[in-house]
């Protein structure tokens, strides 16, 4: 075959390969093939100084040629197959703005001590009391001092309490973070702290870690009335409409007089449950523990004084609360434990 006809055979065989390629790694195939260092058409190209001189000028001429217009025409094909390929996408992805939005597929729960956080915090949002938080890791003044412990009560003992150094500890409550409260906030300080505390404690009544929401409210003339009140708005928020609430005395370092709170009984009446058995929740006293309060001590006061508690013109009342025995009152949980085991089969029922 003379070299123009294998020019023209070549010509024939790769226009037709490069439009009928359908995608661009077809293309590039027709390309590798026809234009490729292996190829016919080069190979013919690196043979044309061999031929003889008489053809050499046209045979080369129009190899060049060849070369050219095949390139052109892969060009072409390559913007025309992108072309087509954007236009099918534009297509085949069109989104519809006006469907409604899918479901929010729901990806977990609150776990009930968060559940329960929430809750009490919306009851006291609701009386007017602002939520702060504070650091766990404390310094001894604002957890002990600040707070009228004496220097040889029992909870400062490194058997009581996880101490940091010397004098830094882990809060075993959330009061010093309202000693903070008290230096930035001169009165009237309406205020609740929730948070982690750690107590070296461990049993089925007790974790080394809980948590605690405590609540401080400082103003003119605030008397063991106005706790009465909050503590019976928030035990029936929590427990029911038909709460009662009763004032033990009892003692805490930071207030005076100090109480501890019972609530009626949820679950039974006058002690007995439903087939005449004493009620295993309030064991037939009626009446279950479930904080403790009092009005803060003017002692207490002394240390924030410079900040304008004046224990002559301010006075207070204070509660603490742990945020897991509530929980598990209202829920029926009967061992602590199970809120940090992590079992599904516990968690699920809840939040
Ligand atoms: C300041 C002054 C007074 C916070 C209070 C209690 C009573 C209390 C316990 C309940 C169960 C701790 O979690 S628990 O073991 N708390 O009984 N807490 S009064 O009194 C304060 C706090 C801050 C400046």
């Amino acid at each position: 075959m003379s070299a123009m006809d294998q020019l023209k055979q070549i010509r024939f065989e790769a226009q037709a390969a490069i439009e009928a390629a359908a995608s661009s790694a077809q293309l590039e195939q027709a390309r590798v093939e026809h234009l490729g260092r292996k190829a016919e058409l080069p190979n013919l190209l690196r043979g044309v100084a061999s031929l003889p001189p008489a053809e050499r000028g046209s045979v080369g001429k129009a190899a060049n040629q060849l070369r050219k217009e095949l390139e052109a025409a892969l060009e072409t094909r390559q913007s025309d197959l992108e072309r087509a390929e954007l236009d099918a996408r534009l297509a085949t992805d069109v989104v519809d703005v006006t469907l409604p939005a899918s479901p929010v597929v729901p990806v977990g729960r609150l776990h009930l001590v968060t559940a329960t956080r929430r809750e009490v915090e919306d009851i006291f949002l609701g009386l007017g009391f602002r939520v702060a938080e504070g650091p766990e890791v404390e310094h001894a003044y604002y957890n002990f001092d600040g707070l009228n412990f004496n220097s040889s009560h029992p909870a400062r003992l490194w058997t009581d309490t996880f101490y940091v150094s010397e004098d830094v500890l882990l809060r075993t409550h959330t009061s010093p973070m309202q000693v903070r409260a008290m230096e930035l906030h001169a009165p009237p300080l309406y205020l609740i702290i929730p948070g982690r505390v750690y107590r070296r404690d461990s049993d089925a009544t007790h974790t080394p870690q809980f948590h605690q929401v405590e609540g401080l409210a400082v103003d003119e003339d605030i008397t063991l009335g106005d706790l009465n009140g909050t503590l019976t708005t928030f035990a029936r928020a929590v427990f029911g409409d038909e709460r009662k609430i009763r004032l033990r005395p009892h003692f805490f370092p930071f207030t005076e007089p100090s109480v501890e709170v019972d609530v009626s009984c949820f679950n039974c009446r006058d002690g007995f449950v439903r087939d005449g058995s004493r009620c295993p929740l309030c064991k037939g006293t009626t009446w279950i523990e479930i904080l403790g309060a009092g009005m803060v001590d003017p002692n207490v006061f002394e240390y924030v004084r410079e900040f304008g508690y004046d224990p002559d013109r301010y006075t207070g009342f204070a509660f603490g609360m742990g945020l897991e025995r509530i929980a598990m009152l209202k829920h029926g949980v009967t061992d602590l434990r199970l809120f940090y085991d992590n079992d599904l089969r516990f968690l699920e029922q809840f939040g």
